[in-house]
């Protein structure tokens, strides 16, 4: 068996669904795509994709020497049915479970470690969502689908309920085919996303987008989406729900990704009574922390006065 083959051997082993390789090669298409999206003012007010843009351009400056990265993605579709009747919040599919950060940063580590005794001269390193990593478009490179015009990247297996990460390593390691783009004429994400955040195919606003704006906004949601934002209090799944290939997925066997009651049918009025002290003993091991007391009373109160 190759190092390569050993390699996904092992990511499998951890519990990743899907694990592929692409090669560090100066041309990198998705720079200028960046440079673009940050010019016309996208990230609205994440601040630090500007600042880090560099190192999501250019992968060596995260690790000098690299040659390859080992893409990875982990189902987190359940068959959790929220309760959207009036009185509760939604919460995001993929935040419903435990911390994704923790459930793959500890895998990916273990990853990393493997690498490191099969190739003792390399270095490798694990980033999950929070590194300055394009890890949509490694992934398409190394073969784990395609990004969708949504934006996030589709496997024609799980569809796009897959949570990404990688191991940037200086090893050499095989790599496979891009995924093909299988989206065809299908608009229906673009269609179905309530503020029109998806203002041309592949390419998201992120001020108009309701995750953006329940999630990493700071300060008042502005007027014209809060209508749009209907009960949710934290992300948005409008244009993932509608993809032909969620319908084909199959729900995730991983028990860190179940919902719980609180994040499947949160009650907006018990919510809004919490404390910060509450709000952080009980998202505690959730990726619900991200959006802050603060962020979250915000995101419940336009929930209220929509329900009401
Ligand atoms: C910033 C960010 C956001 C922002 C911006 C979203 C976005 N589309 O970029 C906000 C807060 C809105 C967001 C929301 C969500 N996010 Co987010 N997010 C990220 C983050 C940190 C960086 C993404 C990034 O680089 N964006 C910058 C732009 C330039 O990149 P892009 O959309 O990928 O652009 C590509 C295409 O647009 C394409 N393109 C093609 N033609 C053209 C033409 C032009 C002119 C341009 C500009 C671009 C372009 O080129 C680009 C490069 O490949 C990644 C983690 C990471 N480190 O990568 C997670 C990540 C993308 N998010 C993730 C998730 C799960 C979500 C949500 C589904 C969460 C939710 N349920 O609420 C939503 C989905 C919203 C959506 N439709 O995209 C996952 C996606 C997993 C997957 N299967 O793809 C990631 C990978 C995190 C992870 N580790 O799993 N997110
Ligand atoms: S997550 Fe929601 S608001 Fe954002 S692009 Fe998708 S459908 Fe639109
Ligand atoms: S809904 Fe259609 S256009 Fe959007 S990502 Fe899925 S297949 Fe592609």
């Amino acid at each position: 068996m190759t190092l390569t083959e050993r390699v996904k051997r092992k990511a499998l082993e951890l519990g990743f669904q899907v694990v592929g390789i692409s090669r560090v090669t100066p041309d990198r298409p998705e720079a200028a795509s960046l440079a673009e999206w940050l010019a016309r003012g996208y990230h609205g007010e994440m601040a630090w994709m500007a600042r880090t843009a560099k190192k999501r351009q250019n992968p060596a400056l995260l690790l000098p020497g690299i040659r390859a990265i080992v893409s990875v993605g982990m189902n987190y579709d359940t068959e959790d049915q929220p309760d959207d009747r009036p009185g509760h919040g939604h919460i995001a599919r993929y935040a419903r479970g435990e911390d994704y950060h923790r459930v793959l940063g500890e895998r990916l580590k273990a990853l990393a470690s493997f690498l490191q005794a099969e190739a003792p001269d390399s270095r490798s390193r694990a980033y999950v969502d929070t590194g300055a990593v394009m890890e949509k478009a490694w992934a398409q490179r190394a073969g784990l689908g395609w990004i969708g015009k949504h934006s996030n990247l589709v496997s024609a297996q799980h569809g796009s309920w897959l949570v990404l990460g990688e191991v940037l390593t200086t090893a050499d390691l095989n790599p496979d085919e891009p995924g093909a783009d299988l989206c065809g004429t299908c608009t229906l994400c673009i269609r179905a996303c309530p503020t029109g955040a998806i203002t041309e195919p592949y390419v998201v606003d992120a001020r108009r987008c309701l995750s953006y704006l329940t999630i990493e906004q700071k300060g008042r949601i502005p007027k014209e989406f809060q209508r749009a934002l209907g009960n949710r209090i934290f992300g948005c799944d409008d244009c993932l729900d509608v993809c032909p290939y969620n319908h084909q997925a199959t729900p995730t066997a991983e028990p860190a990704f179940r919902a719980t009651p609180l994040t499947l049918n949160p009650n907006l009025d018990a919510l809004a009574r919490q404390t910060a002290a509450e709000f952080q003993a009980a998202f505690r091991h959730s990726a619900v922390r991200r959006a802050t007391h603060e962020g979250l009373q915000r995101s419940i109160a336009i929930a209220q006065q929509n329900a009401s």
